[in-house]
């Protein structure tokens, strides 16, 4: 049986992303899991999702700014869209976008009682019954017991800190300068397109593999 590898943000970093899979060289039965945001903010878009459309043995999880594109996408209305997206609208083909929709919001492993997501989940409620607006974007909670944004509610605490399981759950979204671990969840953006690391974890074991920013790219 092969490996399963989880990969965190990848936010356009292309040759970051070259260099991961280089380190990890998945073999052909190997399950690779991308956690969302393939997109935006760094320089290549289309370089990454057509590279990760490329690999056999691939999935990835929709993330907030997939979301917010293909919202667009099904709309058409322009002020859906910040700023930064317009550079990745022209960048992406037709096979990308098709790639874009087909992307899921979770992916569960009986096996390791594990579940991979983007965002988060609300504590206290069944995973699987949370909708794409939380779990894609979630990070804290504040002190209504509302999933917000880190900096929609600075004093919230992080979702993580109050999740307990099962499942353990693997997710980016939030960057931080090295993985988060807790008991029941592992926290894996570690802000490559910010200058730190594009992290994978190798399941069950948890093992972390990670390759440094070639540069600060915002
Ligand atoms: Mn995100």
């Amino acid at each position: 049986m092969g490996r399963n590898i989880v990969i965190g943000d990848v936010h356009g970093c292309l040759a970051e992303l070259v260099d991961l899979l280089a380190k990890l060289a998945p073999a052909r039965d190997d399950q690779l899991i991308f956690l969302g945001d393939l997109v935006n903010r760094g320089p290549d878009s289309h370089g990454v999702v057509s590279l990760v459309r490329s690999l056999p043995n691939a999935l990835t999880l929709l993330g907030n700014h997939e979301a917010r594109l293909l919202q667009y996408r099904k709309e058409r209305e322009p002020k859906i869209l910040k700023d930064y997206d317009w550079e990745t609208v022209r960048q992406l083909d037709e096979q990308d976008w098709k790639y874009l929709q087909g992307m899921k919001l979770t992916h569960y492993m009986p096996e390791f009682q594990t579940v991979c997501v983007h965002g988060g989940f609300l504590p206290k409620e069944p995973w699987d019954k949370q909708g794409a607006d939380i779990v894609t974007k979630i990070q804290v909670i504040d002190n209504d017991g509302n999933p917000r944004k880190r900096t929609e509610a600075p004093t919230g605490r992080s979702w993580a800190d109050l999740w307990e399981g099962p499942p353990f759950v693997v997710y980016g979204h939030t960057p931080r300068p090295d993985v988060y671990r807790r008991p029941w969840s592992l926290g894996l953006d570690t802000g490559c397109v910010y200058g730190g690391y594009l992290s994978a974890c190798i399941l069950p074991e948890r093992e972390i593999v990670q390759v440094a920013a070639h540069k600060k790219y915002v």
